[in-house]
Protein backbone atom coordinates (compact mmCIF):
# COMPACT_ATOMS: atom_id res chain seq x y z
CA UNK A 1 0.00 0.00 0.00
CA UNK A 2 1.64 3.59 -1.08
CA UNK A 3 0.79 5.82 1.48
CA UNK A 4 0.98 10.09 0.67
CA UNK A 5 3.72 11.07 2.17
CA UNK A 6 1.83 14.30 3.65
CA UNK A 7 -0.55 12.30 5.26
CA UNK A 8 2.71 10.86 7.48
CA UNK A 9 3.96 14.34 8.55
CA UNK A 10 3.59 15.72 11.60
CA UNK A 11 -0.03 17.42 12.73
CA UNK A 12 0.71 19.56 15.82
CA UNK A 13 -3.04 21.48 15.79
CA UNK A 14 -4.45 17.53 16.63
CA UNK A 15 -4.44 15.91 20.03
CA UNK A 16 -1.38 14.93 21.38
CA UNK A 17 -1.64 10.68 22.05
CA UNK A 18 -2.13 9.61 25.18
CA UNK A 19 1.45 8.39 26.93
CA UNK A 20 1.94 5.39 27.71
CA UNK A 21 3.93 4.02 30.44
CA UNK A 22 4.51 1.14 32.99
CA UNK A 23 4.36 2.01 36.42
CA UNK A 24 5.38 0.35 40.21
CA UNK A 25 2.36 1.89 41.88
CA UNK A 26 -0.70 1.04 43.29
CA UNK A 27 -3.98 1.73 41.15
CA UNK A 28 -5.51 4.59 43.66
CA UNK A 29 -1.87 6.05 43.64
CA UNK A 30 -2.37 6.16 39.53
CA UNK A 31 -5.55 6.98 39.62
CA UNK A 32 -5.21 10.21 41.64
CA UNK A 33 -2.69 12.16 39.49
CA UNK A 34 -3.98 14.64 36.93
CA UNK A 35 -4.84 13.00 33.53
CA UNK A 36 -5.50 9.62 34.10
CA UNK A 37 -7.61 7.83 31.33
CA UNK A 38 -6.79 4.44 32.02
CA UNK A 39 -5.20 2.28 34.17
CA UNK A 40 -4.32 -1.72 33.95
CA UNK A 41 -3.46 -4.42 36.35
CA UNK A 42 -2.41 -7.71 35.09
CA UNK A 43 -3.31 -11.40 35.87
CA UNK A 44 -5.22 -13.10 38.87
CA UNK A 45 -3.25 -11.44 41.35
CA UNK A 46 -3.92 -7.79 39.85
CA UNK A 47 -5.35 -5.26 42.23
CA UNK A 48 -8.92 -4.42 42.56
CA UNK A 49 -10.47 -0.88 42.16
CA UNK A 50 -14.01 0.58 40.86
CA UNK A 51 -13.08 3.21 39.31
CA UNK A 52 -14.14 2.69 35.70
CA UNK A 53 -11.06 3.72 34.30
CA UNK A 54 -9.09 0.61 36.27
CA UNK A 55 -8.96 -2.24 34.12
CA UNK A 56 -7.54 -5.82 35.50
CA UNK A 57 -6.49 -7.63 32.58
CA UNK A 58 -6.79 -11.36 32.58
CA UNK A 59 -3.31 -11.97 31.25
CA UNK A 60 -0.35 -13.14 33.75
CA UNK A 61 2.60 -11.33 33.46
CA UNK A 62 5.94 -13.25 34.34
CA UNK A 63 7.06 -10.16 35.44
CA UNK A 64 6.68 -10.73 39.52
CA UNK A 65 4.87 -8.41 40.79
CA UNK A 66 3.19 -7.28 37.48
CA UNK A 67 3.44 -3.43 36.45
CA UNK A 68 0.93 -1.01 35.86
CA UNK A 69 0.09 -0.04 32.53
CA UNK A 70 -1.17 3.62 32.71
CA UNK A 71 -2.46 6.13 29.97
CA UNK A 72 -1.89 9.65 30.62
CA UNK A 73 -3.70 12.39 28.91
CA UNK A 74 -3.19 16.40 28.92
CA UNK A 75 -6.70 17.09 30.23
CA UNK A 76 -9.50 16.76 32.62
CA UNK A 77 -10.89 12.74 32.70
CA UNK A 78 -14.36 12.27 33.04
CA UNK A 79 -15.86 8.51 33.43
CA UNK A 80 -18.56 6.45 33.81
CA UNK A 81 -20.69 2.96 32.86
CA UNK A 82 -23.08 2.43 30.56
CA UNK A 83 -24.32 -0.92 30.72
CA UNK A 84 -21.38 -3.42 30.49
CA UNK A 85 -19.63 -0.57 29.04
CA UNK A 86 -16.93 1.28 31.49
CA UNK A 87 -15.55 4.61 30.18
CA UNK A 88 -13.29 7.51 30.83
CA UNK A 89 -13.27 10.48 28.51
CA UNK A 90 -10.58 13.68 28.04
CA UNK A 91 -9.58 16.08 25.75
CA UNK A 92 -9.93 14.65 22.55
CA UNK A 93 -9.62 10.53 23.87
CA UNK A 94 -11.86 7.77 24.60
CA UNK A 95 -11.31 5.05 26.95
CA UNK A 96 -13.93 2.52 26.55
CA UNK A 97 -13.85 -1.43 27.79
CA UNK A 98 -16.22 -4.55 28.18
CA UNK A 99 -15.69 -8.11 29.82
CA UNK A 100 -18.28 -10.36 29.27
CA UNK A 101 -18.50 -13.97 31.01
CA UNK A 102 -19.01 -16.33 27.94
CA UNK A 103 -21.52 -18.66 30.74
CA UNK A 104 -23.94 -15.64 30.28
CA UNK A 105 -23.56 -15.03 26.78
CA UNK A 106 -23.72 -18.85 25.38
CA UNK A 107 -19.90 -19.14 24.32
CA UNK A 108 -17.54 -17.35 22.66
CA UNK A 109 -18.88 -16.41 19.53
CA UNK A 110 -21.96 -14.81 21.49
CA UNK A 111 -19.73 -13.06 24.06
CA UNK A 112 -18.12 -10.86 21.23
CA UNK A 113 -21.31 -10.21 19.34
CA UNK A 114 -22.27 -8.62 23.14
CA UNK A 115 -19.04 -7.25 23.32
CA UNK A 116 -18.89 -5.37 19.78
CA UNK A 117 -22.41 -5.03 19.65
CA UNK A 118 -22.33 -2.77 22.86
CA UNK A 119 -19.06 -1.15 21.97
CA UNK A 120 -20.21 0.14 18.64
CA UNK A 121 -24.03 1.09 20.13
CA UNK A 122 -21.96 3.27 22.97
CA UNK A 123 -19.33 4.30 20.27
CA UNK A 124 -22.68 5.47 17.97
CA UNK A 125 -24.51 7.03 20.81
CA UNK A 126 -21.08 9.42 21.52
CA UNK A 127 -20.45 10.40 18.45
CA UNK A 128 -17.42 12.37 16.70
CA UNK A 129 -15.04 9.30 18.29
CA UNK A 130 -13.30 7.36 16.00
CA UNK A 131 -11.85 4.05 17.19
CA UNK A 132 -7.89 3.49 16.72
CA UNK A 133 -6.93 0.68 18.56
CA UNK A 134 -8.75 -2.59 20.26
CA UNK A 135 -7.04 -5.38 22.52
CA UNK A 136 -9.11 -8.39 22.78
CA UNK A 137 -8.42 -11.35 25.58
CA UNK A 138 -10.23 -14.24 25.29
CA UNK A 139 -9.72 -18.07 27.12
CA UNK A 140 -8.58 -20.89 25.22
CA UNK A 141 -8.33 -19.30 22.23
CA UNK A 142 -6.99 -22.34 20.27
CA UNK A 143 -9.71 -24.97 21.28
CA UNK A 144 -11.71 -26.36 18.50
CA UNK A 145 -10.77 -27.35 15.20
CA UNK A 146 -10.47 -26.03 11.86
CA UNK A 147 -13.48 -23.47 11.65
CA UNK A 148 -15.02 -24.50 14.90
CA UNK A 149 -11.63 -23.34 16.74
CA UNK A 150 -12.65 -20.35 19.33
CA UNK A 151 -10.33 -17.60 17.44
CA UNK A 152 -12.46 -18.42 14.73
CA UNK A 153 -15.86 -18.17 16.30
CA UNK A 154 -14.65 -14.58 17.90
CA UNK A 155 -13.43 -13.54 14.17
CA UNK A 156 -17.45 -14.65 13.34
CA UNK A 157 -19.05 -13.12 16.34
CA UNK A 158 -16.89 -9.64 16.41
CA UNK A 159 -17.96 -9.55 12.75
CA UNK A 160 -21.40 -9.53 13.44
CA UNK A 161 -21.64 -7.19 16.49
CA UNK A 162 -19.89 -4.19 14.38
CA UNK A 163 -21.79 -4.73 11.47
CA UNK A 164 -20.42 -1.69 9.58
CA UNK A 165 -19.40 -0.05 11.83
CA UNK A 166 -15.71 -0.33 10.62
CA UNK A 167 -16.70 0.45 6.96
CA UNK A 168 -14.41 3.55 6.54
CA UNK A 169 -11.20 1.06 7.94
CA UNK A 170 -10.35 -0.96 10.27
CA UNK A 171 -8.23 -0.40 13.96
CA UNK A 172 -5.12 -1.29 14.63
CA UNK A 173 -5.91 -4.18 17.43
CA UNK A 174 -4.31 -7.49 19.33
CA UNK A 175 -6.34 -10.80 19.59
CA UNK A 176 -4.42 -13.37 23.07
CA UNK A 177 -5.63 -16.28 24.50
CA UNK A 178 -5.45 -16.02 28.36
CA UNK A 179 -5.16 -18.54 30.93
CA UNK A 180 -7.08 -17.48 33.36
CA UNK A 181 -9.75 -20.08 35.39
CA UNK A 182 -13.16 -18.07 34.20
CA UNK A 183 -14.04 -17.68 30.42
CA UNK A 184 -13.84 -13.94 29.97
CA UNK A 185 -13.94 -11.96 26.94
CA UNK A 186 -12.47 -8.40 27.07
CA UNK A 187 -12.34 -6.22 24.68
CA UNK A 188 -11.43 -2.52 25.28
CA UNK A 189 -10.28 0.19 22.79
CA UNK A 190 -9.04 3.98 22.60
CA UNK A 191 -10.73 6.41 20.73
CA UNK A 192 -10.24 10.12 19.48
CA UNK A 193 -12.19 12.77 17.90
CA UNK A 194 -9.66 13.13 15.08
CA UNK A 195 -8.77 10.75 12.18
CA UNK A 196 -5.75 8.34 12.77
CA UNK A 197 -4.23 6.77 9.45
CA UNK A 198 -4.27 2.93 9.32
CA UNK A 199 -0.78 1.43 8.17
CA UNK A 200 -0.74 -1.79 6.81
CA UNK A 201 3.06 -3.99 6.40
CA UNK A 202 4.47 -4.77 2.94
CA UNK A 203 6.05 -7.46 3.89
CA UNK A 204 1.92 -8.80 5.53
CA UNK A 205 -0.75 -9.05 3.20
CA UNK A 206 -3.32 -7.39 5.13
CA UNK A 207 -5.46 -9.45 7.77
CA UNK A 208 -8.95 -8.54 6.56
CA UNK A 209 -7.47 -10.07 2.85
CA UNK A 210 -6.51 -13.10 4.54
CA UNK A 211 -7.37 -16.30 2.11
CA UNK A 212 -10.08 -18.52 3.12
CA UNK A 213 -8.13 -21.47 5.33
CA UNK A 214 -7.84 -18.97 8.26
CA UNK A 215 -11.41 -18.93 8.44
CA UNK A 216 -14.76 -18.14 7.77
CA UNK A 217 -14.41 -13.89 8.56
CA UNK A 218 -11.23 -12.86 7.70
CA UNK A 219 -9.49 -10.61 11.28
CA UNK A 220 -10.62 -7.31 10.84
CA UNK A 221 -7.36 -4.99 12.00
CA UNK A 222 -5.09 -2.67 10.50
CA UNK A 223 -1.13 -3.54 11.61
CA UNK A 224 -0.84 -0.11 12.44
CA UNK A 225 -2.39 3.28 13.62
CA UNK A 226 -0.75 6.42 13.13
CA UNK A 227 -2.29 8.98 15.59
CA UNK A 228 -3.91 11.87 13.99
CA UNK A 229 -1.13 14.09 15.23
CA UNK A 230 1.69 11.44 14.02
CA UNK A 231 3.65 11.55 16.94
CA UNK A 232 2.93 7.93 17.67
CA UNK A 233 2.47 4.57 15.97
CA UNK A 234 0.15 2.06 17.27
CA UNK A 235 1.81 -1.49 16.55
CA UNK A 236 -1.23 -4.29 16.70
CA UNK A 237 -0.09 -8.14 17.41
CA UNK A 238 2.80 -8.60 15.02
CA UNK A 239 4.24 -12.19 14.65
CA UNK A 240 6.01 -14.47 12.50
CA UNK A 241 3.53 -14.04 9.25
CA UNK A 242 4.86 -12.96 6.12
CA UNK A 243 2.85 -12.63 3.05
CA UNK A 244 -0.39 -14.65 4.93
CA UNK A 245 1.74 -17.52 6.22
CA UNK A 246 3.23 -18.18 9.78
CA UNK A 247 6.78 -18.68 9.33
CA UNK A 248 9.71 -20.64 11.52
CA UNK A 249 6.71 -22.86 13.16
CA UNK A 250 7.99 -23.71 16.28
CA UNK A 251 10.78 -21.75 16.41
CA UNK A 252 11.02 -19.77 18.78
CA UNK A 253 14.32 -17.59 18.13
CA UNK A 254 13.68 -17.60 14.48
CA UNK A 255 9.83 -16.17 14.98
CA UNK A 256 11.36 -13.55 17.08
CA UNK A 257 14.28 -12.10 14.21
CA UNK A 258 11.12 -12.39 11.66
CA UNK A 259 8.90 -10.84 14.54
CA UNK A 260 11.44 -7.94 14.65
CA UNK A 261 11.71 -7.51 10.59
CA UNK A 262 7.85 -6.87 10.55
CA UNK A 263 7.88 -4.61 13.24
CA UNK A 264 10.79 -2.46 11.85
CA UNK A 265 9.13 -3.05 8.28
CA UNK A 266 5.67 -1.36 9.81
CA UNK A 267 7.98 1.54 11.22
CA UNK A 268 9.62 2.41 8.21
CA UNK A 269 6.14 2.50 6.10
CA UNK A 270 4.97 4.72 8.79
CA UNK A 271 7.89 6.66 8.71
CA UNK A 272 8.55 6.38 12.13
CA UNK A 273 12.70 6.73 13.26
CA UNK A 274 14.05 2.87 12.80
CA UNK A 275 13.82 0.88 16.18
CA UNK A 276 12.31 1.76 19.91
CA UNK A 277 13.54 3.65 22.85
CA UNK A 278 13.03 4.03 26.43
CA UNK A 279 9.60 5.86 26.14
CA UNK A 280 8.18 3.26 23.41
CA UNK A 281 6.75 0.30 25.74
CA UNK A 282 5.80 -2.89 23.71
CA UNK A 283 4.31 -6.07 25.32
CA UNK A 284 5.58 -9.51 24.36
CA UNK A 285 2.79 -12.79 24.23
CA UNK A 286 4.91 -15.77 24.95
CA UNK A 287 2.51 -19.02 24.49
CA UNK A 288 5.66 -20.99 27.06
CA UNK A 289 6.23 -20.25 30.25
CA UNK A 290 9.77 -21.84 29.50
CA UNK A 291 10.24 -19.27 26.80
CA UNK A 292 9.88 -16.42 28.41
CA UNK A 293 13.24 -16.21 30.03
CA UNK A 294 14.87 -16.26 25.93
CA UNK A 295 12.46 -14.02 24.73
CA UNK A 296 13.64 -11.62 27.59
CA UNK A 297 16.87 -12.15 27.07
CA UNK A 298 16.80 -11.15 23.38
CA UNK A 299 14.66 -8.73 23.71
CA UNK A 300 16.94 -7.04 26.10
CA UNK A 301 19.60 -7.58 23.61
CA UNK A 302 17.85 -6.28 20.69
CA UNK A 303 16.11 -3.24 22.12
CA UNK A 304 18.09 -2.57 24.91
CA UNK A 305 16.23 0.02 27.10
CA UNK A 306 13.04 -0.61 25.48
CA UNK A 307 10.24 -1.40 28.50
CA UNK A 308 8.97 -5.10 27.40
CA UNK A 309 5.75 -6.16 29.20
CA UNK A 310 6.72 -10.19 29.08
CA UNK A 311 3.01 -12.00 29.23
CA UNK A 312 1.68 -15.20 29.19
CA UNK A 313 -0.22 -15.03 26.13
CA UNK A 314 -1.17 -17.81 23.47
CA UNK A 315 -1.65 -16.78 19.89
CA UNK A 316 -4.27 -17.02 17.71
CA UNK A 317 -2.18 -19.68 15.20
CA UNK A 318 -1.17 -22.72 16.86
CA UNK A 319 2.61 -22.56 15.43
CA UNK A 320 3.24 -19.27 16.90
CA UNK A 321 5.31 -18.61 19.78
CA UNK A 322 5.48 -15.17 20.62
CA UNK A 323 3.62 -11.96 19.27
CA UNK A 324 4.42 -7.99 19.96
CA UNK A 325 2.83 -5.26 20.35
CA UNK A 326 2.98 -1.90 21.39
CA UNK A 327 3.83 1.75 20.73
CA UNK A 328 6.28 3.92 18.61
CA UNK A 329 6.67 7.22 19.93
CA UNK A 330 8.53 10.46 17.77
C1 LIG B 1 -1.67 -12.13 12.56
O1 LIG B 1 -0.73 -11.49 12.09
C2 LIG B 1 -1.60 -12.48 14.02
O2 LIG B 1 -7.76 -10.84 15.27
O3 LIG B 1 -7.59 -8.78 15.97
C3 LIG B 1 -2.81 -10.07 15.31
C4 LIG B 1 -3.45 -8.88 15.65
C5 LIG B 1 -3.57 -11.20 15.04
C6 LIG B 1 -4.85 -8.82 15.76
C7 LIG B 1 -7.08 -9.85 15.59
C8 LIG B 1 -4.98 -11.13 15.14
C9 LIG B 1 -5.60 -9.95 15.50
O4 LIG B 1 -2.65 -12.49 11.88
C10 LIG B 1 -2.92 -12.49 14.68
Amino acid sequence: MVQAKQNLEAQPDLPRTPRVTYRAASPAAVLAEDGILAVFGFGAGAPDDDDPRYLPVPLESFDAPAPLEAWHVEAEVERGRQDAVHWSAGGSWLFASVTLDERQTGGIEGAAYQAYAQLQRFMRARTGHRVLRMWNYLADINRGEEDAERYKQFCDGRSSGLGDFFARGFPAATAIGHHLREPLLQVYLLACTDEGMAVENPRQVSAWQYPRQYGRTSPGFARGMLMPMRDALAISGTAAVVGHASTHAHDLDAQLDETLLNLESLLATADMPAGFDTHSPLKAYVRHPTDAARVRETLQQRLPGVPVLLMHGDICRRELLVEIDGWRYR
